[in-house]
This record gives C-alpha cells, sequence and structure tokens, in this order.
C-alpha cells in the first residue's frame, strides 16, 4: 500500500502548504487595504455581504430562469446569483445526454409539430406547482411561445419529463400559470389564427375565421404529466391574448388574461397600410378577459365542447351563454396581469400607459351577478364597464410592465420598462412607496415566491433586458442583467448585477431551497424519462450481448472504472443499442457514454439505465468510453466498438508475448496485502462510529462492498495463474484484484471524511 499512503499523504501536505501560503499572503491585506486597492465604498461592502456565500454553505432560494430563446431553463441560487444548472427542455442538451440517448429524444419527439422535430423553443414563464396556493417545490412548467407548447420538468430530478403541443393554436404567450392546486396549467394563445390546423383563410376574413384561445392543461400530479384527453380550451376573440394568472382564495376557480389589439387590426405595410404597431394601440383601452374555469370544466364534462383537432373547445356561444366568460376594459396595451396574494385583486401593468389599474375581483362578480354591463364585444361577450371593476388606478412611471408582491401587506413591485426602474408601492391605499433605477429597461421582475399566497419577501430580481455597460464587452450581442435587490427594508437597495449568457429570460421563478426534496440517485435500473424501469436494464454480472439478425443489443453496467462490455463486435448495417446501467449508488458518481463519431451522449447517473441507438453504418474502429472524470482511472474506462465487414473471417493472430515476470507478480501481492491494510483500518473507523445513520456514507459503503465483492474472483485466477507460473495473466489478474481495492479505499476514504466533518459519535463495541 506504499503507493497509496504517499499519494494520500503527500497530495494532504500540498494541499496543507497551499493553504497557508495563500492564508499568509491576505492576512497581509487588511479589509480596508482591499477597499482601497479595488474602489470599493461602504455601500459595495454591505452589497457583497449580503450576497456572499461562503464555501460550503447554501444559497436560501433556488430561482428558475426562462432561458428564452436557448429552450432551457437556467437554476441559480439567490442571494449568490451562482448558475447551479441548465435543464434542457425544447433544445438537446449534450451534457445531459438531452436529446442524445434514446428516452430523452422520445420526450423531445413529443414536441414535433405536423411530424416535424422543433429543437428549439422561446421559453417565457416558468412556473412552480402549487398546493393551496403555495410552492410545493414538486414541479415545474414553462412555455414556448414560437411553438405552441408547454413542458413538465419533475424537480425530484430536474429532467423535462413531457412536452406536450397545443393542437389549436399558432404561437401562445400566456403560459405558464398554474391553478392553486395545480389541477390546471394555463396557456393562453397570442397571435391569432384559424384554430384548425392547416387551414388557410385570407387576412380579410381575420375577424370572421380567426381566433385567440386559453387552454386549461389537466394536470395528473400522481403521474407528473399533463393528461392532454382532460384538457379544454376556450374559443376566444382574435384579440391578441396576453399574459394570464389564475385566481386564488376567493378568485379561485376564475383566471383571468389580459389582451393588447383588440382593434383586431391587420398591417401590411407592404399593401400600404399602416403598420400593426400603429393600429394595434389606436384604441384607449384593450380587454382583460374572465373566465370561470371550473364550470368550463364542467361543461366539457357534460359535452359541451367541440373537438378542434381532436382537442375539447367550448365554442364562444357556449361560453357565452353559460355566463363563464366576460371582458373588463383595461387601459390600452397592457402587459402583466397579477392577482395579489390574498386573491382579491388583480393589477393590470399599462405598459403605454403611466398607471397600473388594480381591479376589485370582488366588485366583478358583483357586476356580474346584478348582469350589469356596458355593453357587449362584437362577438357577444358582456363587458363590464372598467368603473364598475376598479379598485384603485396608480400612476407609476412609464412603462409598467410586471408586478409581483411581498411579505408584507399591500405591497407590490411593479417594472417600469421605459424608466428602467423598479417601483414599490402599496396596492391597498394606492400610493408609490419608493423607486429604485436598474440596469437597463426592464422586463419582468421577481420576489420570492411573489406570485404565489405566500410571498417570502427578502429578494428581489430584476430582469433586465439591455446591459449596455455593465460588463466586460463580448461582442455586440451582450449579455442579459438580472439584478438581484434587497427589499427587507424600507428603501430598496442594489446588491449585485448577474450577467446571464443564454438566451433573454423574460420570466423566473424562486422557492425556498428547503422545501427542494431532489433526488441524489435513482432506484437501481430507473429510466430517468418515464420514471418506471427500464427494459435494458441488467444487474452485476448479468452483463449480455444479444444478436438477432441485424440487430445488435447490448445490456451493459458502469462502476469505477469499467464499463461492461469492454468490446463490442458489429457487422457494417447493423443496428446497435447499448443500454447501461450505473451501478454506483455514491452521491455524485455520475459516468458519461459515447461512441467515436456515431453522435450519441448518455448521462447516467447514479442507478440509472439509458440506452444510445445508432446504425453502425461505417466500417472500422471506434472507441467508446466514459466521458465524465469519475475516478483516478477514469480515462481507463474505455472500450471499442469493432464494426467488421459482411463476411469478416477472423485471422488467427499470435498471442501478446508475455512481459511480467514472477518478481511482478511478487510485488502485485505485496501491494495487495498493503492496501488491504488501509481498507481495514477505515472499515475500522467507519464501524466505530454510527454510520448507518448517514444515508451518503450507506450508500458509499454499499457501493465499496459491491467492489469488494469483485475480488475473490479475480483473487481465484491470479492464484490459478500463478499456480500454472503463467505469470502474465497472475500479474495482471493481481492487478484488477488491486483497483477493486483502490476502489474500495477510495469510497471508504470519502466516507471516512464525510462521518468525520458532520460529526459521527463512536458507537459502544
Ligand atoms: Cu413581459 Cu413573455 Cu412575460 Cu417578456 S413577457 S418581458
Ligand atoms: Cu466513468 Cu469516467
Amino acid at each position: 500500500m506504499k503507493l497509496f499512503s504517499k499519494k494520500t499523504t503527500s497530495l494532504v501536505v500540498a494541499a496543507g502548504l497551499g493553504l497557508v501560503a495563500a492564508s499568509s499572503s491576505w492576512s497581509s491585506e487588511s479589509l480596508q487595504d482591499v477597499m482601497k486597492r479595488r474602489g470599493l465604498s461602504q455601500q459595495d461592502l454591505l452589497a457583497a455581504s449580503k450576497t456572499y456565500v461562503p464555501t460550503g454553505k447554501r444559497d436560501e432560494f433556488v430561482a428558475f430562469s426562462s432561458g428564452g430563446q436557448s429552450g432551457q431553463i437556467i437554476v441559480y441560487g439567490i442571494p449568490s446569483m451562482r448558475i447551479l444548472k441548465y435543464i434542457g427542455v425544447f433544445t438537446p442538451e449534450p451534457w445531459q445526454g438531452y436529446g442524445f440517448d434514446e428516452s430523452s429524444k422520445k420526450v423531445l419527439a413529443g414536441g414535433s409539430i405536423d411530424g416535424k422535430q422543433i429543437t428549439w423553443g422561446d421559453t417565457h414563464h416558468p412556473a412552480i406547482s402549487e398546493t393551496d396556493g403555495k410552492y410545493d417545490g414538486q414541479f415545474l412548467f414553462i412555455n414556448d411561445k414560437a411553438n405552441p407548447r408547454i413542458a413538465v420538468v419533475d424537480l425530484r430530478d430536474f429532467e423535462t419529463k413531457q412536452i406536450v403541443v397545443n393542437p389549436i393554436y399558432k404561437s401562445e404567450h400566456g403560459g405558464t400559470f398554474v391553478t392553486p392546486n395545480t389541477d390546471y396549467v394555463i396557456e393562453a394563445a397570442q397571435y391569432a389564427a384559424p384554430l384548425e390546423n392547416k387551414k388557410f383563410y385570407p387576412l380579410e376574413q381575420f375577424n370572421e375565421k380567426y381566433r385567440g384561445g386559453v387552454t386549461y392543461w389537466k394536470f395528473d400530479r400522481k403521474e407528473g404529466r399533463i393528461d392532454t384527453k382532460k384538457s379544454f380550451s376556450l374559443e376566444l376573440p382574435p384579440y391578441s391574448q396576453d399574459l394570464s394568472d389564475a385566481g386564488k382564495g376567493p378568485s379561485d376557480g376564475w383566471s383571468f388574461t389580459n389582451s393588447f389589439c383588440t382593434e383586431r387590426y391587420v398591417g401590411g405595410i407592404e399593401k400600404g397600410r399602416p403598420p400593426y404597431e400603429a393600429g394595434c394601440s389606436a384604441k384607449d383601452t384593450d380587454y382583460m378577459h374572465v373566465v370561470n374555469w371550473k364550470k368550463a370544466a364542467e361543461l366539457v364534462a357534460a359535452g359541451k365542447a367541440k373537438k378542434i383537432n381532436g382537442h375539447d373547445v367550448l365554442p364562444l356561444d357556449v361560453s357565452i351563454k353559460e355566463g363563464i366568460l366576460f371582458l373588463v376594459p383595461e387601459p390600452k396595451s397592457p402587459h402583466g396581469v397579477d392577482v395579489t396574494p390574498d386573491g382579491k385583486l388583480i393589477t393590470v401593468a399599462g405598459k403605454l400607459d403611466t398607471h397600473v389599474s388594480v381591479f376589485s375581483f370582488e366588485k366583478i362578480m358583483a357586476a356580474i351577478k346584478a348582469g350589469k354591463f356596458e355593453g357587449k364585444d362584437p362577438y357577444g361577450i358582456p363587458v363590464i364597464a372598467m368603473q364598475d371593476a376598479l379598485h384603485k388606478q396608480v400612476q407609476l412611471g412609464l412603462g409598467p410592465l410586471h408586478t409581483q408582491y411581498d411579505s408584507k401587506k399591500c405591497v407590490a413591485y411593479t417594472s417600469l420598462y421605459v424608466d428602467s426602474q423598479v417601483a414599490k408601492w402599496d396596492y391597498c391605499e394606492g400610493k408609490v412607496l419608493d423607486k429604485i433605477s436598474v440596469h437597463y429597461n426592464i422586463g419582468h421582475l421577481m420576489t420570492m415566491e411573489g406570485d404565489s399566497m405566500d410571498p417570502k419577501g427578502r429578494y428581489l430580481v430584476a430582469l433586465n433586458k439591455l446591459a449596455i455597460d455593465r460588463f466586460v464587452p463580448v461582442g455586440p450581442l451582450h449579455p442579459q442583467n438580472h439584478q438581484l435587490i434587497d427589499i427587507s427594508n424600507d428603501k430598496m437597495q442594489l446588491l449585485y448585477d448577474m450577467p446571464l449568457p443564454l438566451g433573454e429570460p423574460h420570466y423566473v421563478v424562486a422557492i425556498e431551497a428547503s422545501k427542494l426534496k431532489p433526488a441524489v440517485r435513482y432506484k437501481m435500473g430507473t429510466d430517468s424519462r418515464t420514471d418506471k424501469p427500464h427494459p435494458g436494464a441488467v444487474r452485476a454480472g448479468e452483463e449480455k450481448t444479444v444478436k438477432k439478425g441485424n440487430k445488435v443489443e447490448v445490456f451493459g453496467t458502469l462502476i469505477r472504472s469499467h464499463i461492461t462490455p469492454e468490446t463490442i463486435e458489429v457487422e457494417v448495417g447493423d443496428e446497435v443499442t447499448v443500454n447501461l446501467t450505473n451501478l454506483e449508488r455514491a452521491q455524485d458518481e455520475t459516468h458519461g457514454f459515447t461512441v467515436s463519431t456515431y453522435n450519441v451522449h448518455a448521462s447516467i447517473e447514479p442507478g440509472k439505465t439509458v440506452s444510445v441507438k445508432f446504425k453502425a453504418d461505417k466500417e472500422g474502429v471506434y472507441p467508446y468510453y466514459c466521458t465524465e472524470f469519475c475516478s483516478a482511472l477514469h480515462l481507463e474506462m474505455q472500450g471499442y466498438l469493432l464494426v467488421k465487414p459482411k463476411g469478416y473471417k477472423e485471422v488467427k493472430v499470435a498471442e501478446q508475448k508475455a512481459i511480467y515476470t514472477k518478481a511482478d507478480y511478487e510485488k502485485q501481492v505485496k501491494k495487495i496485502a498493503d492496501t488491504q491494510a488501509v481498507i481495514d483500518s477505515v472499515v475500522g473507523f467507519i464501524t466505530s462510529v454510527n454510520y448507518k445513520d448517514f444515508p451518503d456514507v450507506v450508500a458509499m459503503v454499499e457501493d465499496a462492498t459491491d467492489q469488494l465483492g469483485k475480488m475473490p474472483a479475480a483473487k481465484a485466477k491470479h492464484e490459478e495463474a500463478a499456480k500454472k507460473g503463467d505469470w502474465q495473466n497472475a500479474t495482471l489478474w493481481a492487478e484488477q484484484v488491486w483497483q477493486y481495492q483502490v476502489k474500495t479505499a477510495d469510497l471508504g476514504l470519502r466516507a471516512k471524511t464525510y462521518l468525520e466533518q458532520n460529526g459521527a459519535k463512536k458507537v459502544g463495541k
């Protein structure tokens, strides 16, 4: 074990020396010195101390940001603003094998439209699942504006599980917003189009043939999937529906959807008509759609919907007749519509109006009950007069877009796009409390759990559209700028600028980190995209390759530092499927897998089974290997795909010449004995403490036992070879025994460190 102990001690010594050197050079510089050297103010220092999360400590909140045109979700911590993960959603994500292994390809294929795969998305609004109007941290949803789709991410493993295509829209924007118990995920259309797919009507028939809508996707929480069969939509006028929100508390059962261009203006500058932007903002008001979705669901269940492209759609006349759809005028071209935490008020941001308009749900209900309408829109939908629905209008500034709420009663924050400011205001009294400048041109803003019934306050993130001069320039395309603002005091304080280097995020949601309960490993043999046992999973020792006609299927395993099998032999033209199960249980022991030039990749976390499939259409020799640096012998985690020409005849090749001697073998045997002593001492330590109270350690111990379990077979082989004087094989099998020992010792040492750092206690013998 010489090698082992020397290596370990020298590493420890080196690390120690490094630490000493670093701390002495810093200690000569005082905080004052650093402030002077870096030109920092007291204010900077205060801000830094509010965001700095030292090593070993964790963030209080986890944010899920839309990745905009990247089609992904960006996960980061608050207040550190450190990026934790990208989740591939509508776009392939190579690291995680998303779009490069078979099961994830199926998820992406679920987003195909008209038989064509779409590998990008314009993600806008993520939503966390709720129970009783509060974030429960179980699921995440997000929409794709460009290609009307929404996706489901399971927060147990942060993987995309499902993409569903809206069968009646051509674009959408008002998604995703969940109802208080996540019974439905709301998605509203954006640009009106004929609801029947692939049906052409000239723009001149816009008013008659083009339609908008709002869809209620039924979410099956037990399955963790959207149930498309139980989902439905409301046909709406071609009013460019925009953002939406679900009612809660007293307004539960209702939903609210903004619109713009209720002028139903059709541009066409080529034909000499004034452009869309002029025609779409001519009127003083647009409409907020008020929908009784609970009753709508009952009507659909009672068979009142008609099928369009196999999807239940409640026709306009039915919704009007049944009294589930109303309109309320709102100042022109509004943007966000945000229900207050108590569910009593609805804030509509003006965009082209300097006000936010706060509507009262109670007043809206009273008008409906009394049948008090100012008239009907051209489609016969009853219109409630604005003054009959309004609670307050508050002048905030130029370009109000989106609103979020504080944990403090009556306090709201609204983004002011044109002013590049955040306004803090009181929606009960209708007065401005504070303003802060952001850099620059803010879109959405977000407070912690600030769109739920239980906002947490503390921090606000401003999602700025332009970064301009904030960061080191990186070419004409700038990063986005998410600015962290402290809202725990009366005055807002800007804390931190985070450049976001991926897409244009529109909205972000943040949840208390303690509410997330992600898994560290899968149940052995799980297909993570279906959450079911993977048919290609095998246990250690059951690995095999099955050939049927021109189909070759490999059932293999991965464990430090070994891929089983080490060779895959096929003929040109064979269709090859490689199923791989990661047998590890230890946390973070992921293996990757790829085959040279066949465009496949898999990320195989502990317990997961993944398959990759390809046609071996090129004769030749193709290395495959593990792509994650998983162990000291990671580079040796390799094998060969041998693609032979058709009808290839084996040629006899002379055996490799022996190079090892008896002396080499004896050296190996000594090394094994030394290493065993280390293992024994580590095992002694682990079993002397209450290690069973630490699930992470139990997993490591299980993995170590697995490795040790492989030793007897290899030991028998080296002893048998030695008996025959076959020093070549004896030496190599002895080396293999040592490899198992090294991996055992590696796990053991990690377990020991973990126990020491986490306060394991001695147990009485
Ligand atoms: Cu305002 Cu899509 Cu919510 Cu962009 S949206 S900002
Ligand atoms: Cu497994 Cu590298």
